[in-house]
This record gives C-alpha cells, sequence and structure tokens, in this order.
C-alpha cells in the first residue's frame, strides 16, 4: 500500500473530525488484482457508530445548521477544486482498491469533482414555494434539511456513489454519517479528509468504516439518523428499509438491476455498438446499470451478436494499474457468485469470450462472456450477475420487445436503438426503468440526470437536482395576517 502514498491512515474511522482507532479493531485490506493481504481497514461497529451520530448532531446544531445556502455551495465548489488537483492519485487508490482499470478510475474521480461542483452550484437555488390560500393568509414552504443522514455505500463506484449521496445532503444542510463498503473505503477517506481541507465544519461528515452487519446494520437501526441512503443489493436494501422503517424515517434505495438495451433493425449499428459492449463490461459488469441484456431484432441479431463476439474475443483482461480493458472483480466472494452464474449457464451458447493471460495468481479474474440464444426466461437472463457477462436475447415484433424489457423485477435503466422516432417516444413511455436512453447508453453516467429505479431496482431519485429534494423535507406555513 506504500505505493499508493496514502496521506491518512486507512485503519481509522474520521469521527468529529479526527482519525480514531475503531473499536472492533481493523479488518484485512485485499487487493483484487493480486488477491494479497496488503493492509487493514477500520472495523467500526455500533460504539464507532454512536460516536459518529453524535458527533454529526452536534455538528448541525452548530455553525453548520446556521451557515447560508450559499456558504455551503461554496464549501463544496473548494472541495471539487481540491478534487480535481488530486484526480490522478484518487484514480490510483481507487484503481487499486477496487480493481478497476485506471482510466475508468480516473472518470469517477473527475465525476466526484464534478458532483461537488454541481452540487456546490446547486445549494442556494434550492427553493420553497409560495401558496395562493384563505382570503387573509400568506402560505408558504420552506425545504429543510432531515437533520442527520446516513450513507451506504458499495464497494463498485465509491467515488460516484459518494458525490451523489453525501453531495446532495450536504448541498442541503445536513450532516452525515457514512459507512463505505468493507471491500473499498479509501477514497471515502480520502475524500472526508479532503473536506475538511476544503472548510467542512468538524462532525459534518463522518466516516465509519467496518462491516455491514456490524457497522452497516448499527447505523441504520440508529434512532440518531433521520434518512438513509443506500446502494446494494436487493436483499441488504430490504433490510436497510426494515431497519429504517423501525425509526419511521425515509429511506432511498439503489438495489442494481437488470437493464436491457433494444436494437431495432433500424439501428444505426455502427454508433449502437461500442454501447452495447462497454454498458456490460465497464467496471468488470459491477455496474449497477450495466447493460446485461441486449435484446436484438431477428433482422439484425446475427450480425449484432457476430460484431459484439468479435469485441469480446479481443479484449484484454489485467490487473487495475495495467489498465487495460477489464480489471478483476472485487473478491474472491463476488468471483464465486459470477461463476455461480456461468455454470447455471454452461448449457449456453458461448458467442465471445476474452482469453484470459499472464494474470497475476490469485487475482479476481472471471473471462468477459457474451452468452447467446438465451430464453428470456432463464436466471442468467433474469437476474443480476454482477460481473462481465451479457447475454443476446432474439426478437420479432415492437410488443415482444417491451414485453422481454419489462419481464424481470428489476427496473433501472434502459436504452432503445433505432431511427424509428414514433418508436423512440412509445418504447420510452412503456419500458419500466427510472431512465431511458434513445441512441445511446449511459452506465453510471450523467451527474446532472435524475437516477433511480422501479420496481425492485428501488425508489427515490439521486443525482441532479432532483435529488435536493430527497435529502430536504417540507414544511408548510400559513400565516394569517388579517
Ligand atoms: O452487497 P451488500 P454485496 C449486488 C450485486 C452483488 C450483490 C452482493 O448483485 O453481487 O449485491 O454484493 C452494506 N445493514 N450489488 O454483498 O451486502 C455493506 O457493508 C446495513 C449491487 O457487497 O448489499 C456495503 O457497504 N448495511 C449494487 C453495502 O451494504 C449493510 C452494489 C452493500 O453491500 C448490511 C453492490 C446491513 N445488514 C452490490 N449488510 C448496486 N446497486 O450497484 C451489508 N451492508
Amino acid at each position: 500500500m506504500t505505493d499508493l502514498a496514502l496521506w491518512f491512515d486507512p485503519s481509522k474511522c474520521l469521527i468529529n473530525g479526527e482519525w480514531v482507532a475503531a473499536s472492533g479493531g481493523t479488518l484485512p485490506l485485499f487487493d483484487p488484482s493480486t488477491g494479497s493481504e496488503i493492509g487493514a481497514i477500520a472495523r467500526g461497529q455500533a460504539a464507532d457508530i454512536d460516536a459518529a451520530v453524535a458527533a454529526a448532531e452536534a455538528a448541525r446544531r452548530g455553525p453548520w445548521g446556521r451557515m447560508t445556502a450559499t456558504e455551503r455551495g461554496r464549501i463544496l465548489s473548494e472541495l471539487g477544486r481540491l478534487v480535481t488537483a488530486r484526480i490522478d492519485d484518487l484514480a490510483r487508490i481507487e484503481a487499486f482498491d477496487v480493481g478497476k482499470p485506471l482510466k475508468q478510475a480516473r472518470a469517477d474521480a473527475v465525476a466526484l469533482a464534478r458532483y461537488c461542483e454541481y452540487y456546490g452550484g446547486a445549494a442556494d437555488k434550492l427553493m420553497g414555494e409560495t401558496i395562493p390560500y384563505l382570503d387573509g393568509y400568506t402560505v408558504y414552504t420552506l425545504r429543510e434539511p432531515h437533520g442527520v443522514t446516513g450513507h451506504i455505500v458499495p464497494w463498485n463506484y465509491p467515488m460516484q456513489i459518494i458525490g451523489r449521496s453525501v453531495g446532495a445532503a450536504l448541498a442541503t444542510g445536513n450532516t452525515c454519517v457514512l459507512k463505505p463498503a468493507e471491500d473499498a473505503c479509501l477514497t471515502a477517506l480520502a475524500f472526508a479528509d479532503m473536506a475538511r481541507a476544503a472548510g467542512l465544519p468538524d462532525g459534518v461528515l463522518n466516516v465509519v468504516p467496518g462491516l455491514g452487519s456490524e457497522a452497516g446494520a448499527a447505523l441504520t437501526a440508529h434512532p440518531g439518523i433521520h434518512h438513509i441512503s443506500f446502494t446494494g443489493s436487493v436483499g441488504t436494501g430490504m433490510a436497510v428499509q426494515a431497519a429504517a422503517a423501525r425509526n419511521v424515517i425515509p429511506v432511498t434505495l439503489e438495489l442494481g438491476g437488470k437493464s436491457p438495451q433494444v436494437v431495432f433493425n433500424d439501428a444505426d449499428l455502427d454508433r449502437a455498438l461500442p454501447f452495447l459492449v462497454n454498458a456490460g463490461i465497464q467496471n468488470c459488469g459491477q455496474t449497477c446499470s450495466a447493460s446485461s441484456r441486449i435484446l436484438v431484432q431477428r433482422g439484425v441479431h446475427d450480425q449484432v451478436l457476430a460484431r459484439m463476439a468479435e469485441r469480446y474475443d479481443g479484449l484484454r483482461v489485467g490487473p487495475a494499474l495495467a489498465d487495460l480493458d477489464v480489471g478483476p472483480v472485487i473478491s474472491a466472494k463476488q468471483q464465486r457468485i459470477v461463476a455461480g452464474f456461468l455454470a447455471q449457464g454452461a448449457d449456453l451458447e458461448v458467442a465471445g469470450r476474452a482469453t484470459l493471460a499472464d494474470l497475476p495468481t490469485g487475482g479476481y479474474y472471471i473471462a468477459p462472456t457474451l452468452l447467446a440464444g438465451v430464453s428470456p426466461a432463464h436466471a442468467l437472463a433474469r437476474d443480476e450477475i454482477f460481473g462481465p457477462v451479457q447475454v443476446v436475447i432474439p426478437f420479432d415484433t415492437e410488443e415482444e420487445a417491451i414485453a422481454i424489457a419489462n419481464g424481470t423485477d428489476y427496473g433501472l435503466v434502459a436504452s432503445v436503438w433505432t431511427r424509428d422516432g414514433g418508436r423512440q417516444m412509445r418504447l420510452a413511455r412503456a419500458i419500466r426503468a427510472g431512465q431511458v436512453f434513445i441512441n445511446n447508453y449511459g452506465a453510471g453516467g450523467g451527474v446532472e440526470l435524475p437516477f433511480g429505479g422501479m420496481g425492485k431496482s428501488g425508489h427515490g431519485r439521486e443525482k441532479g437536482f432532483e435529488a435536493l429534494y430527497g435529502f430536504t423535507t417540507l414544511k408548510t406555513v400559513a400565516a394569517w395576517h388579517g
């Protein structure tokens, strides 16, 4: 880890502006590219969460609570500048920690800076309304912060997910307790340290790394938390929502998907092809909005399959810092999950597959795989795999395409590839998804674009201006003045 030149101690929590040892000691830190144990991170537990929530509560009653929206925005904008100045450092840390190729980690660092810039600029643009009411009254609404917000972040895009949720929460005046994933917490600590340097008062952003079953469960059950933002698996999301229900607080859940791209016979295939594959292999397929299902109309099916397969065969897989097309998955556990899915699809036609060669032994590698002729009812066409695996499903009619696209429990993102304007509009309405792209696909991108799921992909919206509504609560003031 010394190669990373960390300027903070990764084995500590950041609570109330101080680096403190966790009450649970430490957890081992593994390098996904080699499988080697290369350090230790904090193992936060309930006592650390208590301390972090107390610090956040005190901070919201302090100067932060009286700060104008413009001042909060300036701190976020300054934080964006500090992140921009360290993009290369952050990218290197994230690439190493998550196993993603350096250029993908760099894009995440750029997005983090952009979230700070976006929410810094938006902070003082959020307004209430005046409401026409009875004679003699003036009625208006105030948008107020929830209070202390809890943020449970997964390991696949730590910087992007912290940017979108913590950025919007701070812009609206909340104070935060952040529980990053045990598999990748380094950039969360780096970011919080930079936030102090940008002028964020102590206690406004606290970070407690640790296990989901310990620090995560303690945070979601804590009576001092007023809102929870969670990104992760459906099962854990259900547990988080149940815990939140006991304290009757709102939750935002982003739980992944099985996002389709629908390619019609009249599509511009030259434009579509790079999007079709990249949306499946980006971050080794470990993207909530990965496009893991490619629905192709029969007239171009063979051509699309052949061209995608050619790309798969040529993909280069290697350690994160080698900066090839695809890195390892995050952990031995994730490698087992993806391998298990591939075993379930052992009878399916492998249309394209990358060759694994010259890899560090012990790294968590999976050969990117394109499967063809997959029935929409097959588990690999319905369940989130979260690895570099895409299935190609043929269809004949528009109605059939819509039925297949909507045929899973998820509804996060979709895209439609066609030159027919009417069809673009019909599918945009008919497909059940929080985002529909027409003749493009935005896996993980779009700081400005409201994002979130339908069905088991979750509820609530993050990103864009819309997120500011989710991180505030509305108060109505009705004044009678005669
Ligand atoms: O997820 P978890 P895991 C999906 C993906 C993947 C599967 C398993 O399909 O294969 O989930 O990954 C914290 N109370 N996604 O096991 O458990 C945990 O510490 C509170 C989709 O990593 O959901 C981590 O910080 N928190 C996804 C975060 O939840 C708890 C991103 C995510 O972990 C907790 C990641 C608990 N009881 C996985 N248990 C997406 N939507 O992008 C765990 N956590």
